[in-house]
C-alpha cells in the first residue's frame, strides 16, 4: 500500500487525517519553545510521503522560459551561500474547524495549532535563479509578469495521481527580500521526510500551500501555475458562494496570509480553580508585515488591555545582520484575574494596522481558509 512507508511521529500529535497524515501539536505544545520543534512542528500532506533515497543521483531541474535549462544536484545547491531564515509557516486551514462550526466546510480539521516557526536553512531561490541567468530584481528589472512553477515528486488524489504543484510570481522568485528559499536545513538539522526531505521551497509570509515540499522541478513559465491547488482550492470567496455557484475563475490564489493570533494556553472551554490565569499565545501576519500590537479582553470583547508581547531575542541559527522578526510570529503572554466564568479574547494589529475581524461568521467561506477571527476561550472559575 501506499501508505506503508510513512516516518515515525511524536505520540502528542492529534491527528486529524491519517491517510494523507495531517496532525497538529496540542496548543500548550506549541507554545512551549519560540523555535518549534520539528516533531512537534503541524504536518500537512496531500498524499504519502516520497522516499528521495539516492541522494547523489537527485536533481532538480529548472526549465521553461529560460536559455540554458540546468539540473541542480544537492552539491550544487550547497555550494551557494546558505542563508538560515526563521519564518513561521502556516497552514491556510489553520482554525478551520471553528469555522466550520457556523457552517459546514470543506476540509481537513484543525484546531489552532496548523502553524510552526522554523529556522529554514538553505540557498535563496534569487541565487538558484541566477545560475540559469535571470538576474535579481533591481529598480530597472522587468518582471514581464512571469511565474515561477514548483512542482514536487510526490502523488495526490486531487491531481489525479500527479504531484503537488504551486507557484508565485517571478518578481518575488527574484526579490532578494522577499527571503524564499530551497531549504535543506530545518532548526539546523537536515529536513526530515515529512517536511520535504531533500529539498523544499519555503516562501515566507505567504499560505503554507505555496511551499512546495519534496522539490522537483523549478519551471519559468508565462502564466500563473494551472494546477489543483492554485486554481480549485486556497482561494478566500465571500459567505455568498456555495458548491452551487462557484465561480473558480473569478478569485485569485491565496498568496499571503492575513493577521492572525491564537491563545494557547488555555483550551476552549478550560476550568480553572480560582481566578488567575496566564493567556499566553501567538500572533503573526503575513507579507512580512510584523505585529504591532495584541489586545485581551477579559469581558468577551467589551473592554481591552494591550498585552505584552515578545520575540527571543537570540534566534538560534540567525546572522547578526538578520532582520530576524520579519516573518517570525511573537508570542504574548499576561497574567489575568477574571471574578467569574469569563470569555477571554485575543486580537492582533498588524504594522500596516490591519485587524481581526471580529466574527468567524463574517469570514465564513465554504473551504474554511483564513479563520482569522478574534480567538475565544471561555473559563469557568472554581470546579
Ligand atoms: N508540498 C507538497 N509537495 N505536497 C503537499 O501536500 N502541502 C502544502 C505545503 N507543501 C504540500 C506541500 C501545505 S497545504 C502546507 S500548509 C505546507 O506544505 C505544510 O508544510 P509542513 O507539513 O512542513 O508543515
Ligand atoms: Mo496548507
Amino acid at each position: 500500500a501506499v501508505y506503508s512507508q510513512e516516518p515515525p511521529r511524536h505520540p502528542c500529535l492529534k491527528i486529524n487525517s491519517k491517510e494523507p497524515f495531517n496532525a497538529e501539536p496540542p496548543r500548550s505544545a506549541l507554545i512551549s519553545s519560540y523555535v518549534t520543534p520539528v516533531e512537534l512542528f503541524y504536518k500537512r500532506n496531500h498524499g504519502p510521503i516520497p522516499i528521495v533515497d539516492d541522494i547523489e543521483r537527485y536533481r532538480v531541474s529548472i526549465i521553461g522560459l529560460i536559455e540554458n535549462p540546468k539540473e541542480l544536484s544537492m552539491a550544487d545547491i550547497r555550494k551557494l551561500p546558505k542563508y538560515n531564515v526563521p519564518a513561521t509557516l502556516q497552514c491556510a486551514g489553520n482554525r478551520r474547524t471553528a469555522m466550520s462550526k457556523v457552517k459546514t466546510v470543506k476540509g481537513v480539521g484543525w484546531d489552532v495549532s496548523a502553524i510552526g516557526n522554523a529556522v529554514w536553512g538553505g540557498a535563496r531561490l534569487v541565487d538558484v535563479l541566477e545560475l540559469v541567468g535571470i538576474p535579481k530584481l533591481t529598480a530597472t528589472t522587468p518582471s514581464g509578469g512571469k511565474h515561477v512553477e514548483f512542482t514536487s515528486v510526490d502523488k495526490c488524489k486531487e491531481e489525479n495521481g500527479g504531484p503537488y504543484k504551486a507557484s508565485i510570481p517571478l518578481k518575488q522568485a527574484t526579490s532578494p527580500e522577499a527571503d524564499v528559499l530551497l531549504a535543506y536545513e530545518m532548526n539546523g538539522e537536515a529536513l526530515n521526510r515529512d517536511h520535504g526531505y531533500p529539498l523544499r521551497v519555503i516562501v515566507p509570509g505567504v499560505i503554507g500551500a505555496r511551499s512546495v515540499k519534496w522539490l522537483d522541478s523549478i519551471d519559468i513559465t508565462a502564466e500563473e501555475c494551472q494546477g489543483f491547488f492554485m486554481q480549485r482550492d486556497y482561494k478566500m470567496f465571500p459567505p455568498s458562494v456555495n458548491w452551487e455557484n462557484i465561480n473558480w475563475a473569478s478569485r485569485r490564489p491565496q498568496m499571503d496570509f492575513p493577521v492572525q493570533s491564537a491563545i494557547c494556553s488555555l483550551e476552549d472551554v478550560d476550568m480553572v480553580k480560582d481566578g488567575k490565569v496566564t493567556v499566553a499565545g501567538y500572533a503573526v501576519s503575513g507579507g512580512g508585515r510584523g505585529i504591532e500590537r495584541v489586545d485581551l479582553s477579559i469581558d468577551g470583547g467589551k473592554t481591552w488591555v494591550e498585552v505584552a508581547r515578545y520575540q527571543k531575542p537570540n534566534v538560534p541559527y540567525v546572522a547578526d545582520d538578520m532582520n530576524s522578526d520579519k516573518w517570525a510570529w511573537v508570542f504574548f503572554k499576561a497574567e489575568v484575574d477574571i471574578p467569574q466564568n469569563a470569555e477571554i479574547v485575543a486580537k492582533a494589529v498588524d504594522i500596516a494596522a490591519n485587524v481581526q475581524p471580529e466574527d468567524v461568521a463574517d469570514i465564513w467561506n465554504l473551504r474554511g481558509i483564513l479563520n482569522t477571527s478574534w480567538h475565544r476561550v471561555r473559563v469557568r472559575v472554581g470546579y
